[in-house]
This record gives structure tokens, sequence and C-alpha cells, in this order.
């Protein structure tokens, strides 16, 4: 929240207040700060777990809201409430232990819930008032009304995971829109694979569990409402089912279509998107604009090591151009550390980038988050470093490697990350991804003008003019001027390529040298939190 807005649920004169909290991230390469910055907003997209429990407080309680995202706004620790509900995932870790203490030394009672809780639950001991383990849908509610009536437990845990339909639209009503890039929206939880690296599977299951297409489209038309420009679908795996995919796309590119300020949308997804043309199209007919796409690496020996044998069924570097021919990009999510990995991975995963013209890739460290089986086999050959978690999850990595040092790994690691944003670099593969593509919609071409866009494409001038040093200014109009000769109506995929590219080049020029110079010294036990996303 950025503003002290309150939200009132039930009626009557006496009023119990929660003030919902999300913690700050870490500075990390996934909150694409520079990306942030230049399109005016505060924070990629805003947290839906407190959204989704200020909309399950149930008729029969009288609750007021107040919501501060630390992304967003500084929280006021004197402000008067009855009590402090936290949200947050291992990585808010260290921020999470702050401010449960922060709240309790003001003599607040402070309810702890979300992945950390979760996942991490011994952790959290002795921390908190109300514990929280697993999905909210039934607990809160069940939660408030013992609450309110004295009658709250210390701990309420969600056992089995739920049927999301019974899931409500989150309630947006304490954000402002503007602070955000992106507004999310959850279509499913769980994912049916079992890479061996991913503790998705611990927290949300197997089962891959959809809401109903009618209640996605409620949630799109309500952030739609709020003023959202793109939607980010929250999902472990957007393709778990691929028959409800294929109906959610169709009714979203009706939807989509008819809307004078038609959405774009982007997700997580698993590889084998890419067999299906027809699918494909419809990524691109509902205005997809990118995919994150669990590559992982293209090693088979490191994907079979990991389990990820899903990502082996066809040609990865065709898989990732097919994707490219219907205009949408193809965010490459990479990983390097695995047993099978030599220092000669690099140039493997450098010739793949250059030769899929990928021109967007975020590189991981492999790491071995607790629970999983990958962290149970590195315990059992003495190969886990360290279980604690700093947050800063791309610095550092918990595994100690086979081919390598930790501090070799770390090394190569930068070195690699910065070859891939050289502006010579990715100048190449702007150019030939856009010359590549062969499939665009031309059902959005006549659209409405849209003040908010134009006032992006401003700020993001002003960037590129006054902010950035003349080599990335010079790389910024050379490219625009390329992709208007190639075709001008890729002038909106240009300008959210470009600047991803200037936040990727600016984290990894200044978090690139600040990691390798506090690398670990050999046998610290440093570690990360963990690199799991589809
Ligand atoms: C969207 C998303 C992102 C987005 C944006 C995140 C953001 N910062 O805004 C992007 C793609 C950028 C991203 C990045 C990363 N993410 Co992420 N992400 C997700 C994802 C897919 C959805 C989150 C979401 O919106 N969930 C919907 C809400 C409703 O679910 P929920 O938060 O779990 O809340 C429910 C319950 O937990 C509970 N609950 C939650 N809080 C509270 C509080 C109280 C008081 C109560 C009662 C209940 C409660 O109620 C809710 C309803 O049931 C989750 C996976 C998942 N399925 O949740 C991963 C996930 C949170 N990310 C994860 C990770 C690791 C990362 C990264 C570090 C990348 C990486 N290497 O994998 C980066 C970090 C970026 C950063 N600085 O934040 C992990 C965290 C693992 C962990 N052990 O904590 C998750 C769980 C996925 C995974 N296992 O890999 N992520
Ligand atoms: S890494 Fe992706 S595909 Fe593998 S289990 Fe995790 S969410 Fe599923």
């Amino acid at each position: 929240m950025s503003t002290k807005e309150v939200k009132r649920y039930g009626r009557g004169k006496n009023y119990k207040k929660i003030c919902l909290i999300a913690p700050r991230h870490p500075e990390s390469l996934w909150s694409m700060q520079t990306m942030v910055e230049i399109l005016g907003a505060k924070t990629l997209m805003p947290n839906s777990a407190l959204a989704t429990l200020m909309a399950l407080t149930p008729d029969d309680v009288n609750i007021e809201y107040v919501l501060y995202d630390e992304n967003v706004s500084k929280i006021d620790f004197d402000l008067e409430c009855d009590l402090v509900a936290i949200t947050g995932a291992t990585l808010h870790s260290e921020r999470i232990h702050e401010l449960c203490k922060m709240f309790r030394e003001k003599g607040r009672p402070v309810a702890l819930g979300g992945t950390y809780a979760s996942i991490e639950a011994d952790e959290c001991k002795g921390l908190i008032d109300y514990h929280f383990i697993g999905e909210a849908e039934h607990i809160w509610p069940i939660f408030l009304r013992q609450w309110v009536n004295k009658k709250a437990e210390k701990v309420y845990e969600q056992v089995e995971h739920i049927d999301i339909k019974n899931s409500p639209a989150p309630d947006w009503s304490l954000i402002n829109s503007n602070d955000y890039v992106n507004i999310s929206v959850q279509t499913s939880r769980g994912c049916p694979n079992r890479c061996d690296f991913c503790d998705v599977i611990r927290h949300a299951g197997r089962v891959y569990r959809t809401k109903t297409v009618d209640q996605i489209l409620v949630e799109v038309q309500s952030a739609h409402k709020i003023g959202a420009r793109t939607i980010f679908f929250s999902d472990d795996n957007f393709l778990g089912n691929k028959q409800f995919t294929t109906e959610l796309l169709s009714r979203l590119i009706q939807w989509n279509v008819a809307q004078t300020r038609p959405l774009s949308f982007s997700t997580q997804i698993s590889v084998h998107v890419a067999d299906d043309e027809s699918l494909l199209k419809m990524f691109s007919d509902c205005r997809f604009s990118m995919l994150f796409l669990g590559v992982e690496t293209v090693r088979e020996a490191s994907l079979k090591e990991v389990n990820k044998t899903q990502n082996l069924k066809h040609d990865i570097y065709e898989r990732i151009k097919r994707i490219s021919h219907f205009g949408v990009v193809p965010f490459l999510g990479l990983i390097v550390g695995f047993d099978n990995d030599d220092n000669s991975v690099f140039d493997d995963l450098y010739s793949f980038i250059k030769s899929t013209n990928s021109p967007i890739a975020g590189i991981s460290l492999l790491n071995a988050p607790k629970y999983t089986p990958l962290y149970e086999r590195l315990k059992k050959e003495g190969r886990i470093a360290g279980d604690s978690f700093s947050g800063e999850w791309q610095l550092h990595t918990n595994i100690i490697p086979k081919q390598m040092s930790i501090d070799e790994l770390t090394r190569l690691y930068w070195d690699f990350f910065r070859r891939i944003y050289e502006p010579e670099s990715f100048e190449t593969r702007l150019e030939q991804w856009l010359k590549n593509i062969e499939y665009s919609n031309i059902a959005y071409n006549n659209k409405k003008g849209d003040i908010r866009q134009l006032w992006f494409g401003y700020r993001i001038f002003k960037h590129f003019i006054f902010k950035e040093k003349p080599e990335i200014r010079s790389l910024f109009f050379r490219t625009m001027k390329k992709t208007l000769t190639i075709n001008p109506k890729l002038m909106r995929r240009f300008f959210t390529l470009i600047t991803q590219y200037s936040h990727f080049y600016n984290f990894v020029n200044r978090q690139g040298s600040r990691s390798i110079d506090k690398s670990l010294p050999k046998g610290t036990t440093g570690c990360t939190p963990p690199v799991t996303r589809e």
C-alpha cells in the first residue's frame, strides 16, 4: 500500500484491525529492478497471498485491513492494530525474522504464513504468535472467527492441498496498480513433473489444480479494471494440462481482441509448449509477450542427473526457435553447476543462446533447497555446503560442485553472464530474433492509442538518454533504428526487450563484481535460496 487506506469487511461498530505485510525482496536478478524503475513503478508485482487473505474474510466477522508492501512503501511500525499478518518465501527469511521481532517488541501479536512458514516451519518456532502452514483458503476464515472470539489456536495447518476452485479472486482494493509493472493472476497450483532440485512439489504438490476458466476471466477483467497493462500468470507451470490451457487461451483471445485497450501476458511454462504450433499461435494471438522457460541446460547428462527428462523429448534448439517464430520472447531459464558441468559448459550455453538468437536469458547457480531429492542425495554424498539462506540466491550455491571449486564456478558464472549481455552480443541476437519472426496477429493493429503507453515510451527515452552510459545509449538508438527497419509493428516488443536488457546489463555488471569480491572462502558454509522456477 502506498497510502493509509483501510478496507473493511463485515458491518457493525467494532472492527479488529489487521496489518498485512509483504516483506521487501532482497536485491535479485528476478526483481527486474532497473526495468521497474524505467517504467516508473516500484516493484514487479503485488503480493497475491495477502490480497487473497482479504478476499477470504467471512461475512460474520468485522475486520479492517491495512496493507504494507515494503517494496512500495515504508511500514509504519507505530500503527495501532490488533494483529500483524506477514507473508513471504524463503528468500525473505532474514527480513521476516526482523519484522516479527520488531512488531512483537512493539507489543503486536504476529501471524505468519506463506512458503517460508510452510516449508521451513521449524525455523519459525518461538518467532510468532500464530503459525500458518500451507494454503490459507480453509484455515484463514476458521482462524478469523476463532480469533475475534479470543479462541484462536497457535498453529493452523492445511495438510491436504485444496481445490483451488475454492480460492476467491484476490481483493486488490488496497493496492495502487501504478506501483507495479504487472498484476498477477494465478490459474493453477502444482506441477506434474518432478525435477530433483525443485521444491514446488513440496509446497504445491504434483497434482495440477486449476481454477475454472470463468474464474480466471473474472480475475483478468478485474486486473484490467484497476489499470493493469500486463498480467503475469503466477503459476509454477502454465502448461500442466494442455486441454485446460487451450480452453483458457481461446477464451482469453476472444476477450482480449474485443478490448479497446488489450492486455499483454507472460508466464512460466515447460519447454514442451513448443511442440504444438497451434498452441504457440494461440499464445501469440492472446498477446503473450514472453514465456519464462525452464530450459536449465543443453547437456543431456545434466538433465538426466536431475530428473528433468521431459526436456529431452525434442531438440531444444528447434523448440526455442519455434517459440520465437510466433513473436513470443523465449526467456531462457538456465542453470549451471550440475555434476556433469565442467568449465566447457559455459561455451555450450553461450553457443545455444547465440544460435537460437535468444535475446534474454536468466542464469542461476544450481542450488539444493532443503527437502528436495537433490538435497537428500548431496547430503548423503557430503556435498551440501550449508543450510542457512541469505536471500542472495544467485550469488552463491549451497552445493559443493563436482568438477570445479565454488570459487571457480562463481567466477565463470559471472564472466558468462557478462558475456551474454555485452552490447554487441545482445544487438546481434535481438536483430536476428526480430528478423526471424514469422507470425503476428493483426487483430491488435488498429487499437486506440493508450496514453499510459506513451508515458512509458517517454520514460524509456529519458532513461536511455540521461541515465545510461554512452555505449548503452548508442545501443538503444541503433537497435531502435533496426527494429523500425525490420518491422515497425515490433516496437512494443523492442521496448520491452531493451528495458529488460538494461536491467540485466546493470545487474550483472554491478552485482557480478560484488559477488566475486565476496566469494566464499574455501570450506565456509555460505548458501543460497533455492533456484527453482519453471
Ligand atoms: C509469481 C512468482 C514469482 C514472480 C514474482 C515474485 C515477486 N517477487 O513478486 C517471479 C517470476 C519474478 C519470481 C521470482 C522468484 N521466485 Co518466485 N514464485 C512465484 C510463484 C510462481 C507464485 C507466487 C504467487 O503469487 N502465489 C500465489 C499465492 C496466493 O500463493 P502463496 O504465496 O503460496 O500464498 C498462499 C499460502 O502460502 C498462504 N499464505 C501466504 N502468505 C500467508 C500469510 C498468512 C498470514 C497466512 C495465514 C497464509 C499465507 O495463503 C495463500 C493462499 O493459499 C511461486 C510459486 C507458488 N506456487 O506460489 C514462486 C516462488 C514463491 N518463487 C520462488 C523463488 C525461489 C523465486 C526466485 C528466487 C527465483 C528462483 N530462483 O527460483 C525469484 C525471487 C524474486 C524476488 N526477488 O522476489 C519459490 C520460493 C521457494 C521458497 N522455498 O520459499 C517459489 C515458491 C517457487 C519455487 N518453489 O520455486 N517468482
Ligand atoms: S522445475 Fe518446473 S517443471 Fe520441474 S518440478 Fe519444478 S515447476 Fe515443475
